[in-house]
């Protein structure tokens, strides 16, 4: 891996469209500030409805008879794959970049990068092996059943995972033969607009990948409901998940939402303790809490709460949010908005706080930094067990049976990742099959970004799958051929 020291050179305030970076149509650009500090550093295009239309236009054309319409599904996979590897070849200066904007540790920034450029390098093995099928039907008949891209996607992602997240939505729905517009989080995209630089160096023909910055309710807005489009994928809250749903109802295209959760983590009295407890930390420490999928409910039985409370008590007394050097395990949350949020669940918690972190003293004062806290015993109906805190902040649940914990686990609104801990398989299997939600791990939890993995959620986790070959087929449609040939 490349490591030499960056000296961050910021990708400029504009838009890409047909491949050319161009301001916004108004002119008008808004400042970018890092978590790290709170302070200003840089600025993105503030893009409106305009911009968007321009944006759509590009992608029309690059779909309808443009160059990216003529590349075989192979020729679209090799173009993935050369992009893989600039990404790869980039991953430190994406990483410092990505640190800067979002906050996180820098080491989770080049986990993050490498998963970004292992998305590219996954579809673009798999572009050329998604197949249809024939169905036998009527002497004299043969049916072929195609699968197609759909047009024009529109993507609204979050500034959570910036990198990683635009990997998994472009990589797939570019593999599959589309062509995107795509409008990241005016909190973090930074990281964006270099991979859309990187993404022009690597040869996408004009049209194919086109990115326009702005505010969620106007330059999002304009996207989300713009006519142009035939398909829409939406990663964030769920307020604006309903309002993306509506949108893509009232332009009778389909849709897919992920919007987070409350995802359990189920530890028997039979578990490996000393196996789960890393897993129970990282999986609400790791990028400050700030996962769609974060572990930020652990559901204890009765006879081992008291000994999992002491482990969990030590190792978060332990954990220190800091700016977001090598060393740093938690770096700030991405906004005052968000530091406020998870605050205002940590005072009003409504438990007895069995631990808290700290923050560094050496932590830039103006930073959006939150000591992690563990609460328990929670009670399930509480908002702390039932409402996604996006942060550091971990409720312990206890249980008594096997039929409570499912009850539990299931008694949110939620349904994203599950995980059970315990030696038994026959409850291994029985409590995977029981989880409402879209991916349960066993004895383990995250698995290393997981691209193969197909990943999504039930409920107000949202609908739709990403990740491994189930997203080529999200991003595809069927036609069925009925040649009568008799
Ligand atoms: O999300 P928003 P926010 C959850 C998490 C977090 C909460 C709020 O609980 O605390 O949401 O975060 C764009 N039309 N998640 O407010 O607003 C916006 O510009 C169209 C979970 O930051 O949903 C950004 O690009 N688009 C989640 C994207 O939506 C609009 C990750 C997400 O921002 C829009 C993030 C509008 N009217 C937050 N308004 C996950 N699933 O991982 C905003 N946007």
């Amino acid at each position: 891996m490349n490591r030499k020291p960056d000296n961050l050179t910021l990708p400029q305030p504009l838009n890409l469209i047909g491949n050319v970076w161009v301001p916004a149509g108004s002119g008008r650009s808004m400042p970018v500030l890092s978590p790290i500090d709170g302070a200003p550093f840089t600025e993105i295009a503030d893009s409106d409805a305009s911009d968007v239309d321009a944006a759509v236009s590009a992608a029309r054309a690059a779909f309808d008879g443009g160059d990216w319409s003529r590349l075989t599904a192979t020729e679209r996979g090799r173009l993935l794959m050369t992009y893989a590897r600039l990404i790869a070849d980039n991953i430190e200066a994406l990483a410092q970049l990505e640190t800067r904007d979002n906050g996180k540790p820098i080491k989770q920034a080049r986990a993050d990068m490498v998963a970004t450029a292992r998305y590219f390098e996954f579809y673009g093995g798999a572009a050329d092996k998604v197949h249809g099928e024939i169905i036998p039907f009527l002497n004299g008949y043969d049916v072929a059943v195609h699968r197609e891209p759909y047009g024009v996607v529109g993507a609204i992602i979050p500034w959570n995972y910036p990198a990683q997240i635009y990997g998994r939505v472009v990589a797939a729905a570019l593999a599959m033969g589309n062509t995107m517009v795509l409008k990241p989080a005016e909190d973090a995209c930074l990281s964006v607009l270099r991979l859309g630089e990187l993404a022009v160096e690597a040869g996408f023909p004009p049209g194919a990948l086109n990115i326009v910055t702005g505010r969620g309710e106007v330059a999002g807005k304009a996207l989300s409901e713009h006519r142009g489009l035939d398909f829409l994928t939406f990663t964030g809250s769920p307020e604006v998940g309903v309002m993306i749903q509506i949108a893509a109802a009232r332009n009778f295209i389909p849709c897919t939402l992920e919007l987070g959760g409350k995802s359990p983590q189920i530890v028997f009295d039979d578990a490996d303790l000393d196996a789960a407890l890393p897993y129970l930390v990282n999986a609400i420490v790791q990028n400050g809490g700030q996962t769609c999928s974060a572990g930020s409910r652990v559901l204890v039985q009765r006879g081992i709460l008291d000994k999992l409370s002491g482990l969990l008590a030590k190792r978060f007394a332990e954990i220190e949010a800091s700016a977001s050097g090598e060393e740093a395990l938690l770096g700030p949350l991405i906004s005052a908005r968000q530091k406020k949020r998870v605050e205002t669940y940590i005072s009003e918690a409504g438990a007895p706080l069995i631990a808290q972190g700290r923050i560094r003293a050496d932590a830039p004062p103006g930073g959006f930094y939150v000591a992690p806290a563990v609460f328990g015993p929670v009670d399930p109906a509480s908002r702390l067990a039932q409402e996604e805190v996006f942060g550091p902040v971990l409720a312990v649940i206890p249980f008594d049976d096997e039929a409570e914990a499912i009850r539990i686990a299931n008694g949110t609104e939620y349904g994203l990742v599950a995980a059970v801990w315990t030696r038994d398989g026959g409850r291994q299997q029985r409590v995977a099959k029981a989880m409402r939600c879209g991916q349960v791990y066993i004895n383990g939890f995250g698995a290393g970004g997981g691209v193969e993995l197909p990943f999504g959620g039930v409920r107000k986790s949202g609908h739709g799958r990403e990740k491994g070959f189930a997203a080529l087929y999200e991003f595809s449609q069927i036609k069925t051929i009925v040649n009568n040939h008799g």
